[in-house]
């Protein structure tokens, strides 16, 4: 079924390397329209409680420790098939298997410091978006 909304953070190394412009840029000529948008940060503890999905992998802790270790921007984005389509448009989470041209091709460091994240479902990507944003913020 088409959905409408997807949920992304620009993680940690991107905001760093200066890249929000960039790629902000290229998601809105995607096609994609900011319905929410926060400069913010993931505390320790919050950024266990956002990938408490992946407490039995064995990259959790680093995984944990990066997303917390400087600030991110967090977006709600809005287009017609709106996960699926943004999954294409970041790439593969390794960026040396993802296609030429996607955000991680461009601007992801390596596997863990990935640039970017997007929801993998619907549901994913509406616990994911009231995590960040209340009821009022994603109107
Ligand atoms: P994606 O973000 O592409 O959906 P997930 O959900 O499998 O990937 O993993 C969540 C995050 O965990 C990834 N964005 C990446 O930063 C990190 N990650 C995934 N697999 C690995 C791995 N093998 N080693 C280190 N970090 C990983």
């Amino acid at each position: 079924m088409a959905t409408n909304r997807t949920f992304t953070m620009i993680k940690p190394d991107a905001v760093a390397a200066g890249n929000i412009g960039a790629i902000i840029d290229q998601i809105t000529k995607s096609g994609f329209k900011l319905v929410a948008l926060k400069y913010t940060y993931l505390t320790a503890e919050k950024s266990g409680q956002f990938y408490a999905v992946h407490k039995e992998r064995p990259f959790y802790n680093d995984l944990v420790g990066f997303m917390s270790s400087g600030p991110i921007v967090a977006a709600i984005l809005e287009k017609d098939n709106a996960i699926e389509d943004f999954r294409k448009l970041i790439g593969a989470t390794d960026p040396t298997k993802a296609e030429a041209g996607t955000i991680r091709n461009l601007f992801a460091k390596s596997i863990d410091a990935n640039a970017i994240h997007g929801s993998d479902s619907d549901e994913n990507a509406e616990i994911e978006g009231s995590f960040f944003f209340s009821a009022f913020e994603k109107f």
